[in-house]
């Protein structure tokens, strides 16, 4: 369930072809062919570079917990093994880093936004994310929706990394990579918008690698 009409409508016709590329339901769970589509300014590499602005957190699998807190102050929670018992996804994407390099085709195991937001009732127009070590990075809330979002605890057919945001990190492949937080344990709703760690000294509050929206006035 993709809901490709919900936004395909708005798009241009290169950004229409890429979303479709990459939510085919024909290749969930096996690699593709790189889409062959390169955001402005960007370059492709076949490494995964990683990128942390701190140390990366250790978190056992027994305390590790995710929840969503609305405008409300309601919270949602899950433990590893309730995230664990949730309908996955096996979504392949190309993701583009604001240091300007894109990795095609990277392919990922999660759970869905939509499946994680579906019993939570809010009226919140954003979202803030927080991680494990205190990174946070903020994002409207309708980008979390719609098959646009996972939290990904799957990398390549093994479970993601720690220094990639392992046991879980956010994944949000059609903003600049670093929305998609590693580490994830919470997401914030909000009625009005909070700015995040890189957004706040500087970089763009959206953050489109297809505008080029890399800092903020871009
Ligand atoms: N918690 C946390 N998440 C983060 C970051 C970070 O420093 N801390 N860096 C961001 C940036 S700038 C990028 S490009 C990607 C890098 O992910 P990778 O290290 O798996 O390539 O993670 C994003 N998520
Ligand atoms: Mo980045």
């Amino acid at each position: 369930m993709h809901h490709a009409a919900d936004w395909s409508a708005t798009k241009p016709r290169a950004r229409q072809e890429h979303r479709v590329a990459i939510f085919s339901p024909g290749f969930q769970g096996r690699r593709r062919p790189a889409s062959g589509l390169l955001p402005p300014g960007q370059y492709v590499t076949d490494g995964f570079p990683v990128l942390s602005a701190g140390p990366t957190p250790r978190v056992s699998l027994d305390s590790w917990e995710f929840s969503i807190t609305t405008e409300t102050g309601a919270r949602h929670r899950w433990s590893w093994t309730e995230l664990q018992a949730l309908p996955r996804e096996k979504p392949t994407v190309d993701i583009h880093c604001v240091t300007k390099w894109s990795k095609f085709g990277t392919a990922w195991e999660g759970v869905s936004l939509d499946t994680l937001l579906e019993g939570v009732d809010t009226a919140a127009g954003y979202a803030l994310v927080h991680s494990y070590g205190g990174y946070t990075t903020n994002l409207p809330l309708a980008d979390l929706r719609n098959g646009k979002a996972w939290v990904a605890f799957g990398y390549d057919g093994k479970p993601l990394t720690p220094e990639h945001g392992g046991p879980a990190r956010l994944l949000v492949p059609h903003l600049y990579f670093w929305k998609s937080a590693k580490w994830v344990t919470r997401i914030e709703l909000l009625t009005a918008e909070k700015k995040g760690f890189w957004e706040r000294v500087g970089y763009h509050d959206y953050g489109d690698p297809w505008r080029e929206q890399r800092y903020d006035g871009d």
